[in-house]
């Protein structure tokens, strides 16, 4: 309908700057790297490039720790870089995202470094300062990233906040100076012609007052903050004064990254009459697979249980409210490697994760390498992994007493760097990555799955996507069509279908190795369903033949 915001259409394309593409040879990724590609892009077909930070940071969690809201870090290049960015992606029909990191700055910003200095800074305020309780901290709260969320400063023998690292000192948004400088910050690049924000754990800025102790779960030192952290007493207050000030009367895609949210929160927050942002990204599905030891605990996941999952959140946000759509980002292990099958069926398991996530409602997120099919890296070496989280969870559990091969196991697994190790452009040593030393190793993997090879392959995982995008395009269906699940008790299909007016589409997904019957698909799949698209060549036996290993089928009727 001609109501509809365009985001509802698009299809978003997320760059992990660091690790796209090198132009200057340093080994780190920069923005003259991303131009330089977006040709590709526009090949590919997406909408939007959802861009991670890439400003001024001192990078001890690769720029998710920002010391200037409104520049550009110098190896990721200028501000003028920024604009040839914005322009190039302008001038092909698409859109730019920032990444709004509002919950927490870098230690080395300059309010922290005020703030830290003295108990009347008149930053102070900005931040969670506490005297310690005894002699710990002032509450039993750990961090995300291991350890406590607390840490003593000397300047002044107080405690400061940060639910991530220590160099990620928690932003204080009860003060409404805060809130002040957030919207400025906002409004400044969207003046600047950015379209949009993804807003980083956004659903943490609201603490409960008091900042209570959290329940300790057993075998661990900390408490748990998130009653008390996340989705807080004032979290739709101060989003709806972001939106009123920042996003309102503009044309925006504002996605808020929400860790622990429920579907009936997503709604309220994504409700087109009083929702404050356009959609959100939730957890649920990517923490199935967390073990009672955390998430380098990886528990086998059964199909039933994600479909249960993802089917709830389509089913939940059906008339009010929007889904993202995601299986892989920077903080997450590769989905073909996680839920697929990195082997033998790597290239039909990438394309039918692929098949089964963009043919849902709500917009879809693909992360940088996934139209390529990339796989986990899984470093056995702790020496090989850059991530902060990663260490942590190394060092801690190491001073534990665990076991060290089977910690790495857990790492080689679950690691965020595997999804960062660089973009595979090309077959040659640096995967055409870079010239220089990469900051973190290439997939060996790269002499086969790379960028070149795809687009030379007209039945590459990438051509794939590129076809699953232009559904989107084609088929209101797509788009606006009613979900019902099929068969959510079957342990290796994948199946629904999506309904507008007379029109059908139905999805038949085999997440499995072994061949599948669909014996109850020609019931629902409507008149003549004809196949839009596969990831094997048709069947003999039509649209309704068992599916073969990691075969999935999208079906049309009209
Ligand atoms: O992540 C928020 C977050 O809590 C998780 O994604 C987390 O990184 C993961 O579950 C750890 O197991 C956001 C960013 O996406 C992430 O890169 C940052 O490190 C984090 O916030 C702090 O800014």
């Amino acid at each position: 309908t001609p109501a509809d915001p365009w985001w509802k259409s698009a299809v978003v394309y997320q760059i992990y700057p660091s690790s796209f593409q090198d132009a200057d040879g340093d080994g780190l990724g920069d923005l003259p790297g991303v131009i330089d590609r977006l040709d590709y892009l526009h090949t590919l077909g997406v909408d939007v490039v959802w861009l991670s930070p890439v400003y001024p940071s001192p990078l001890a969690d690769n720029g998710y720790d920002i010391s200037d809201y409104l520049g550009i870090h110098p190896r990721f290049g200028t501000l003028a870089d920024w604009d040839r960015l914005r322009d190039g992606l302008h001038e092909r029909g698409m859109r730019l995202v920032m990444d709004l990191v509002v919950n927490h700055t870098s230690d080395e910003h300059p309010w922290f470094a005020d703030s830290r200095a003295s108990r009347d800074s008149p930053y102070r305020d900005f931040y969670f300062w506490r005297p310690g309780r005894g002699d710990g901290p002032p509450n039993n709260w750990g961090s995300v990233f291991s350890g406590p969320a607390w840490t003593r400063d000397d300047a002044t023998g107080e405690y400061f906040l940060h639910l991530f690292t220590r160099n990620q000192p928690d932003l204080n948004w009860e003060n409404p100076k805060v809130r002040e400088q957030v919207h400025d910050i906002a409004r400044w690049w969207l003046d600047r012609g950015a379209d949009g924000f993804r807003m980083d754990v956004v659903n943490f800025v609201s603490k409960a007052p008091g900042l209570p102790d959290g329940p300790v779960p057993p075998g661990s030192g900390y408490g748990l903050f998130a009653e008390y952290s996340i989705n807080g007493p004032r979290l739709h207050e101060f989003l709806g004064e972001l939106r009123d000030a920042a996003f309102a009367g503009r044309d925006v895609l504002t996605v808020g990254e929400m860790p622990g949210v429920s579907v009936e929160q997503a709604r309220a927050h994504t409700d087109p009459v009083d929702g404050e942002v356009s959609m959100v990204f939730q957890f649920e599905h990517v923490d199935l697979d967390h073990g009672p030891g955390g998430k380098f605990d990886r528990v086998p996941l059964d199909l039933r249980r994600l479909k249960g999952s993802l089917d709830r959140w389509q089913l939940g946000l059906a008339d009010r409210g929007w889904n993202s759509l995601y299986l892989n980002n920077h903080d997450q292990p590769r989905a073909v490697s996680r839920f697929g099958d990195d082997g033998e069926h790597r290239t039909a398991s990438a394309k039918t994760l692929a098949t089964t996530l963009h043919m849902m409602k709500g917009t879809p997120y693909v992360y940088q390498g996934e139209e390529l099919g990339m796989a986990n890296a899984g470093f056995s070496d702790i020496s090989e992994y850059r991530d902060v989280e990663t260490h942590n969870h190394y060092l801690h559990a190491m001073a534990a007493g665990a076991d060290e091969a089977r910690v790495m196991a857990g790492i080689a697994r679950m690691s965020r760097d595997n999804a960062r190790t660089p973009m595979q452009w090309d077959a040659s040593p640096n995967a055409g990555f870079t010239t220089g030393t990469p900051w973190i190793a290439v997939n060996p993997d790269h002499t086969e799955v790379n960028a070149e090879a795809a687009l030379a392959d007209p039945d590459s995982v990438f051509h794939h996507y590129r076809r699953l995008i232009a559904l989107r395009k084609e088929h209101p269906v797509v788009v606006h069509g009613a979900y019902t699940p099929l068969l959510p008790e079957h342990p290796a299909l994948y199946a629904y279908t999506r309904t507008l007016d007379g029109t059908v589409l139905t999805v038949l997904a085999n997440w499995s190795a072994d061949t599948v019957a669909v014996d109850a698909a020609p019931a629902v799949a409507g008149p003549r369903p004809e196949l839009l698209l596969g990831t094997h060549p048709a069947a003999e036996e039509g649209v309704f033949a068992p599916l073969r290993p990691w075969e999935s089928r999208v079906l049309l009727s009209r």
